[in-house]
């Protein structure tokens, strides 16, 4: 467990950008958790040396560690619940975080950033958030920006939000050693910065050349680093990107690719000195949480100078703890297959390690996907929690539209499909953070007694409602899925179903992302298209009904930003399903999207007829290639839909 910058890890690989030092235990079906509340270099052996037996350690600190016996029910759900209960839980985003986002390092201009905006809105491909990487910055100086390259921040920021665009602009932990740089002479004069054991302020080379550190586990100097956030906000900044903070480091002598590669991490000395919050300590101490109390620093300065607004923050280290500042990328990943295929368990692991807001660059941020790779990726990552595609400043454009028109139509449908499930996905990141269970799941998680479906890592559940089977290997045009026990699913594209602890081969054609949606769940989406989140507030909602099946699912809906829904400024949907009957309980409106249609999947015919509130409704409607049937509503005044078989 020691945080660090791993360009291109292989599978496997290990340490990682994140050290969390927590794990969940499964055994016949019951659950405990371990978290070791310990910051230093530590290391878990699972029957390693000595099977059947696992052991753990570290490097300093104390022997301090929780087990949490997941209570009466031993499952992972209350262990995770009871683990973040702890530890703390991911904060309701933006509701524009969670939709798509594009990213390369870098958007090289105010011109570049405002082309690719017009082009994703003149091609209708929906979008919500551009990235702008270090070259934004005038010489890599943090909170700066490069006036011969974007002379007027202001101007584009002002036609990126014109357009329904959110911008993120990167900001890293080292700050130019440059005396004639304001920001870095306000942190000396703050004695801000992290220090050598000799007492002398700790200089290390990253991209700007040489560089001063905050010494983030220091309360002032948090502080004093949250509030440079003022300047792009001023501006018109959404939100903010931390990179870097492993912390990782060049050599001495100059950057050179492999030495910050795989191997010895090059980091600050271990014994340069922290403030530790108060209790004093070493690098080798606080190596592990500075990127989280970076990622903190941003996220507090963000609250205290704009506490209307939800911030946005995403970081690339963190700490067990992570979830209550930042979203978390999984760093440098490669174009390649099996890349692509290791995103599922890094999502899903870090997701029950109660990180709810995880994604990984879609493509491979190491160099250029093929397209067939690169459309396959985007809709394994359409339904993870944070969707962002980057790369890195060698790679062939990666645009929707940059892999030519055939490739540009299925990715436009992929991005939509996100988009159609944002109020589902937002749903789950509501619940998440009243109760820590993440929007990302693996099967394991939910069905902690079926055998065959806990060992499938390349399935995963968003929520308990969606089973999403991406296709991960090259020239597939189908794929088997797993299809857990307990529930029955319904094929999203063809309605059939498919009975929990059975398998089945399902087509899926380099256009499909195979999806089932739990019978007896009630989804709510947004069936027409739309630009950006932004768009959505203005459009009915559809509940889609997986018929066959029992159970009751919310529907949360707010303004989409800002914290008046800890107020009570909400209102949740509950839909309840048995047998061939469908309860409704709708408060009162007060603005938010209204319930315009409910649409029925999974069923085996057209029903005989269709009752509202004991009135047969005439006007619905039965696809039989999708077995969908569609019930347009003229108002919300409905308690009750009954099929009659
Ligand atoms: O800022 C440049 C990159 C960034 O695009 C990437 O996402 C980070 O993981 N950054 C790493 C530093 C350069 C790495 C070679």
């Amino acid at each position: 467990m020691w945080n660090a910058d791993v360009p291109d890890y292989p599978a496997g690989h290990d340490p990682s950008y994140q050290a969390i030092p927590f794990f969940i235990a499964l055994h016949e079906g019951r659950s405990y958790g371990l978290f070791f509340n310990n910051t230093w270099r530590s290391w878990f052996d699972m029957g390693k040396t000595v099977p059947r037996r696992y052991s753990f350690g570290a490097s300093g600190g104390e022997l301090d560690y929780y087990v949490f016996t997941g209570g009466a029910e031993r499952s992972p759900a209350r262990v995770l619940q009871d683990y973040t209960a702890l530890t703390g839980r991911g904060a309701l985003p933006p509701l524009w975080a969670l939709g798509y986002h594009q990213s390369r390092w870098s958007y090289m201009s105010q011109e570049q950033v405002l082309d690719v905006a017009q082009e994703f809105r003149k091609r209708r491909i929906p979008a919500d958030a551009l990235y702008l990487d270090i070259d934004h910055m005038d010489g890599f100086r943090v909170f700066t920006w490069n006036a011969g390259t974007f002379p007027d921040p202001k101007k584009m920021l002002d036609q990126l939000h014109g357009q329904g665009f959110r911008a993120v602009t990167i900001v890293d932990p080292g700050i130019k050693r440059d005396e004639g740089f304001p920001i870095y002479r306000s942190g000396r004069a703050g004695g801000h910065y992290v220090r050598k054991a000799d007492g002398a302020e700790l200089h290390e080379k990253v991209w700007p050349g040489v560089c001063a550190f905050p010494d983030f586990t220091s309360p002032g100097a948090r502080a004093w680093f949250g509030s440079l956030y003022q300047a792009p906000l001023e501006l018109g900044v959404d939100g903010f990107w931390n990179d870097m903070n492993e912390p990782g480091v060049f050599p001495p002598d100059g950057f050179s690719q492999p030495e910050i590669g795989l191997g010895p991490q090059r980091t600050f000395p271990l014994d340069a000195r922290h403030a530790g919050d108060g209790r004093p300590g070493t690098h080798e101490e606080y190596h592990n949480v500075y990127g989280m109390q970076m990622a903190r620093a941003s996220f507090e300065g963000l609250r205290s100078l704009r506490p209307e607004k939800r911030p946005m923050v995403l970081t690339r280290a963190g700490f067990a703890g992570v979830q209550r500042y930042a979203a978390v990328w999984t760093g440098d990943n490669s174009p390649t297959w099996s890349h692509l295929a290791l995103t599922i368990p890094m999502l899903t692991n870090l997701s029950v390690s109660g990180v709810p807001f995880v994604g990984a660059d879609v493509g491979g941020f190491m160099g250029s996907p093929s397209a067939e790779l690169h459309t396959r990726w985007l809709q394994a990552a359409a339904l993870t929690p944070y969707f962002r595609t980057h790369s890195n400043d060698v790679s062939a454009p990666r645009e929707p539209w940059a892999f030519g028109p055939a490739y540009e139509a299925i990715n436009r449908d992929t991005i939509a499909l996100r988009y159609q499930l944002l109020p589902y996905l937002y749903t789950l990141f509501e619940a998440s953070e009243r109760t820590g269970l993440p929007p990302m799941r693996p099967l394991w998680f939910d069905y902690p007694g079926d055998t065959r479906a806990s060992l499938i890592d390349d399935q995963y559940l968003v929520g308990g409602d969606l089973l999403v089977a991406p296709v991960v290997h090259e020239g597939r045009t189908s794929r088997e899925v797993v299809f857990p026990k307990g529930s029955a699913w319904i094929d999203w594209s063809t309605g059939i179903r498919h009975e929990g602890g059975t398998s089945a081969m399902v087509a899926a054609p380099l256009a499909r992302l195979p999806l089932f949606v739990r019978a007896g769940a009630s989804l709510p989406m947004v069936a027409a298209p739309v630009q950006h989140s932004g768009e959505m507030k203005d459009q009915p909602l559809t509940l889609l009904v997986a018929a066959g099946g029992t159970g009751s699912s919310r529907v949360f809906q707010d303004a989409g930003d800002g914290y008046a829904y800890r107020e009570g400024k909400a209102r949740t949907i509950t839909a309840t399903q048995d047998g061939h009957s469908l309860r409704l309980d709708i408060p009162p409106r007060r603005g938010y999207q209204r319930l315009g249609a409910i649409e029925f999947i999974g069923l085996a015919a057209a029903p005989a007829a269709v009752r509202i509130g004991g009135r047969t409704v005439h006007d619905a409607r039965f696809d039989p290639a999708t077995r969908r049937l569609r019930i347009v509503l003229a108002d919300e005044n409905l308690k009750e839909v009954v099929l009659v078989p």
